[in-house]
């Protein structure tokens, strides 16, 4: 079963429209996966980006088609892949918790609760 390791998201003033999100989905098994969408409770419009720089401007897109292949990882970090987590449903302050899931394209969910943290763990 494909795992999510180190998953946390950053702290940002009371009020912020979005929130991101970082982790590591680590694919142990024998066949590639694929993320087809995120799901949270905590979240009324949860997406997947990417960062990039273009004409050295840091802009944001939908990460589009991501597959992680059999004994891989895939990094959400920041800078590159991250959870945007839009429109927070509750106040989430450092020391809180979200509840994340990423949604597979085989239908699978995989849950994993995300500490609020200023730093990378
Ligand atoms: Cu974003």
């Amino acid at each position: 079963m494909p795992v999510i390791e180190k998953p946390w998201v950053r702290a940002a003033p009371p009020g912020a429209a979005s929130l991101a999100g970082y982790l590591v989905l680590r694919n142990p098994c024998a066949t590639a996966i694929e993320v087809s969408d995120v799901e949270s409770r905590d979240f009324g419009m949860p997406m997947i980006h990417r960062s990039e720089v273009v004409d050295g401007v840091s802009r944001m897109r939908p990460a589009g088609k991501l597959v992680v292949p059999p004994g891989g990882a895939l990094r959400f970090e920041p800078g590159g892949l991250h959870l945007m987590l839009m429109k927070p449903l509750r106040p989430l302050a450092e020391g809180d918790q979200a509840s994340v899931r990423l949604v597979l394209a085989d239908g699978r969910r995989l849950f994993a609760v995300f500490p609020v943290r200023r730093e990378a763990p």
